[in-house]
């Protein structure tokens, strides 16, 4: 069979929040054998690649991607039909010369990536491997520790919460299913606490509960609270932020907790968490722009707590080396989307990875039931994924695609 790409198809589909995305699939010799949907975030950095949205705000609201589409369908397919279809960097070359801007908001990098997942998905296929498999080739795959957002706050929910997302890391099991079914047990023993006190409410974007709370500290507490609610001990089950305090930035400082600080006394506050909680990673402790608090605390903190750069790195590899250079950070949460293509994703974990830093794969808070994430972190062995909490199809699509991998490998990543 030959294994020339022959066609590209796109179409608007809905995300997770009823916002417009882009799916693309790729044809080879005629046959449909590959498809992919583009997610989208809403606390997102200044520095990730653009995302193309139509901007006519009589319909959806301007986030339209009917253009997005007409790149796919027009300039993509055109520029990359007949190639080889699991030459993905030669692809992905292609894409970036094609677009030609730094940011990729020439095409949009919702119509690159989408186009750059759906023919790495028709590789896997041309050469009937599962995608983890035709990602990681024969270094085999490991199943990562999920880290499992059960409180939302910040920009994913409508609570006075700043802290974005609370989430459990059940680090410390033998495989990934026992993990799974801890974390699992978990967000049922907050929704009880949370119950018990009269606080359940609505949930956030990303499934999680998001009752308002007298302060930030108190979400740590309710996470204790679940951990121990649930029969599990927090030497087992550990706790992850992600603060994404760019979110409550500004010239003044850091809104936090009804006061304005600054980067050394949120750091304060960060240590004495780390002292009081099972807290193992904080991911955006400061603004995406303030290098010099993220170099202090890490010099402070940095080898008890994973510090993990979301905003600050955009899954880019000049920021990432900018953060090795200066020791800002010693983790790097990967999106796909805020580089653009898979081929860039895997040159900067690559990156990080000889840096010695760790390595989360991540969703975005707007997403759809495509689960290359899943496999993307098997293949590269990454070790941990955050992809939301164990509820709404939109996330769980991702922890049922790694179950359904785990019947095949049980190696269990061990960060912590
Ligand atoms: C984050 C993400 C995903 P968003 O900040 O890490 O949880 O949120 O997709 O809104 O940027
Ligand atoms: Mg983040």
């Amino acid at each position: 069979m030959s294994d020339l790409i022959s066609g590209l198809d796109a179409r608007m589909i809905l995300d997770s929040r009823g916002v417009p995305t882009i799916e693309v699939d790729c044809y080879v010799a005629g046959s449909l054998l590959g498809r992919a949907a583009v997610p989208s975030g809403a606390s997102t950095g200044a520095y990730e690649a653009v995302e193309l949205r139509d901007g006519d705000s009589s319909r959806w609201l301007g986030k339209g991607v009917d253009q997005a589409v007409i790149n796919v369908v027009e300039n993509i397919q055109e520029a990359i039909v007949g190639m080889p279809v699991d030459a993905q960097k030669e692809i992905d070359e292609i894409l970036l010369e094609l677009d030609g801007t730094p940011n990729k908001s020439n095409l949009g990098a919702n119509s690159i990536l989408g186009a750059s997942m759906a023919c790495l998905h028709a590789g896997a296929a041309i050469h009937e491997l599962p995608l983890w498999r035709y990602i990681g080739g024969v270094h085999g795959g490991l199943m990562p520790v999920p880290m499992m957002n059960i409180l939302n706050g910040g920009a994913h929910a409508t609570s006075n919460v700043d802290v974005q997302e609370f989430m459990v890391i059940p680090h410390g099991f033998d495989r990934f299913d026992q993990a799974l079914r801890a974390g699992v047990e978990c967000y049922h023993s907050l929704k009880a606490a949370l119950k018990a006190d009269g606080l359940l409410s609505g949930i956030g974007d990303e499934g999680g509960f998001a009752p308002n709370l007298p302060s930030n500290e108190d979400g740590l507490r309710y996470m204790v609270k679940a951990i121990e609610g649930a029969g599990f001990s927090t030497e087992e089950i550990g706790i992850a932020l992600d603060v994404a305090s760019t979110e409550f930035h500004s010239e003044e400082g850091y809104a936090f907790d009804g006061k304005v600080l600054d980067g050394e006394e949120l750091a304060t506050i960060y240590s004495g968490w780390i002292d009081e909680y099972p807290l193992l990673s904080i991911e955006d402790a400061f603004d995406e722009d303030d290098w010099r608090s993220w170099t202090s605390f890490m010099q402070s903190d940095g080898d008890r707590v994973q510090l993990v750069g979301d905003d600050l790195f955009v899954t880019q590899a000049e920021r990432l080396a900018q953060g090795i250079e200066t020791n800002a950070a010693n983790a790097i949460l990967v999106k796909v989307n805020q580089v653009g293509t898979m081929t860039e994703t895997l040159e900067t974990m690559s990156m990080a990875e000889d840096a010695g830093f760790n390595r989360i794969i991540s969703h975005r808070s707007g997403e759809t039931e495509d689960t290359t994430i899943a496999d993307l972190a098997v293949g590269t062995r990454a070790g941990q994924i955050k992809t939301g909490a164990p509820a709404r199809s939109d996330r769980t699509a991702k922890y049922n695609q790694l179950l359904r991998i785990s019947e095949e490998i049980e190696d269990y990543a061990h960060p912590f």
